[in-house]
């Protein structure tokens, strides 16, 4: 009996086979490649832009347009040169419609070339170099940039009596950004940045830099680091007693992660930043994605970096339906200028002049809510640009 089964089914697969008519062999397969780190100290971007992403996808379905959707997962453990052989790989090995992923702006520029010559639309999920969207006509970017999650926070800055600040930011790309929007937006009301600061991106040890800025006596101290450094950078910050001696501390989200606040510790009750997502934010689209996230994820929270994930996804099957399958990338970029949806985030866009995200930027205060730490927005900025 099983025999005869299998022989059946045999015979089936051979029919489909040989005529190549089967409705299940004559769905087509379009492949989403997504360049992640998966390993090493960006973990946890990977980790979170890989569950958006599945989690898009669990929730829409893996057929869009009449093409199944398959997603393929590599991780270049953080390393830039492996960003780039790994798209090679996928474009010409796997041949992916989309690239997407890309934790840190190096890994993302690496693909930019790729992208470029492929011809292959290349969604990024994660890094926040202003510059980045502009270095291939590929690039299509559903996370955030620098620039916007700052200049909100030096106008609340100047707006609360803040006068003087000190910044600190990771020496790369995105920290260089956030320096320079946030004193270029403070100094224009009117406030004074004491100095600008930078640390490392690898191992960073921000003590020597706190004492810096302890010592010049700012009203506040700005900071920021990617999303995996702030526990170990807040925990400094509490060790050099910085608030005790009547330094305000503020900074991006990324410092106040949604996948570390809650261990952070109630020294951070009160801290004010801007972003573009947290886990508080009071929309139904968000309490939906949030409980479903949680459940789907072994309790994890989500931050800014799984709505990149599932933003992405979402931006990859907006396109699909708009070319209704057609996969020229070409066709498939256009497809992307200036989609709009509500993500749980809150109201997003693709500008079609850039390929940049437009999206709110919210103002929010650290505070504990059912026992848990969590970034509670208080004022919106609405439909910031990415870049100009
Ligand atoms: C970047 C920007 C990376 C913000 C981040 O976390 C972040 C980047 C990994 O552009 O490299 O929070």
């Amino acid at each position: 009996m099983f025999r005869r089964q299998i022989l059946k089914s045999i015979g089936v697969a051979g029919l489909a086979l040989a005529t190549g008519v089967s409705a299940a062999c004559a769905q087509e397969v379009v492949k989403v490649g997504l360049i992640l780190p998966m390993t090493g100290p960006s973990a946890s971007t990977g980790r979170q832009i890989e569950a958006g992403a599945r989690l898009w996808m669990a929730q829409n379905g893996s057929t869009v347009a009449g093409k199944k959707i398959e997603l393929i997962i590599k991780d270049d453990t953080g390393a830039a040169d492996q960003s780039k052989r790994l798209a090679t790989e996928l474009v010409v090995n796997d041949k992916v419609a989309f690239l997407g992923g890309f934790g840190l702006t190096p890994l993302a520029l690496s693909v930019g070339p790729v992208a470029t010559q492929a011809k292959v639309p290349a969604v990024i999920m994660a890094a926040g170099t202003s510059t980045i969207v502009a270095s291939s006509p590929y690039f299509v970017r559903t996370s955030f940039t620098l620039p916007q999650n700052t200049a909100p926070m030096a106008q609340w800055s100047a707006a609360n009596g803040i006068k003087t600040v000190v910044t600190l930011v990771s020496d790369y790309g995105p920290g260089l950004d956030s320096e320079k929007a946030f004193k270029a937006e403070f100094e224009a009301k009117g406030g004074k940045v004491l100095e600008s600061l930078r640390a490392p991106l690898m191992n960073p040890e921000f003590a020597a830099f706190l004492q810096k800025a302890k010592d010049l006596k700012p009203d506040a101290l700005f900071l920021f680091v990617p999303s995996g450094q702030g526990a170990s950078l807040m925990k400094q910050v509490g060790e050099r007693e910085l608030a005790k001696s009547g330094i305000k501390i503020i900074g991006t989200g990324d410092v106040t992660d949604d996948d570390q606040l809650n261990g952070m510790g109630d020294a951070l009750i009160g801290m004010i930043t801007s972003h573009n997502y947290s886990a508080a934010h009071d929309s139904p689209e968000n309490k939906a994605y949030v409980a479903a996230f949680l459940k789907a994820n072994n309790n994890m929270r989500p931050n800014f970096m799984s709505v990149g994930g599932f933003d992405g996804m979402a931006a990859i099957y907006k396109a699909l339906e708009k070319t209704k399958g057609d996969t020229d990338g070409t066709k498939l970029v256009e497809a992307m200028k200036g989609l709009a949806w509500v993500s749980p985030r809150g109201p997003m866009s693709i500008d079609p002049a850039t390929r940049d995200v437009t999206q709110n930027v919210y103002v929010r205060e650290v505070k504990k809510v059912d026992g848990q730490l969590y970034n509670v927005e208080f004022a919106t900025i609405a439909n910031v640009k990415g870049s100009n």
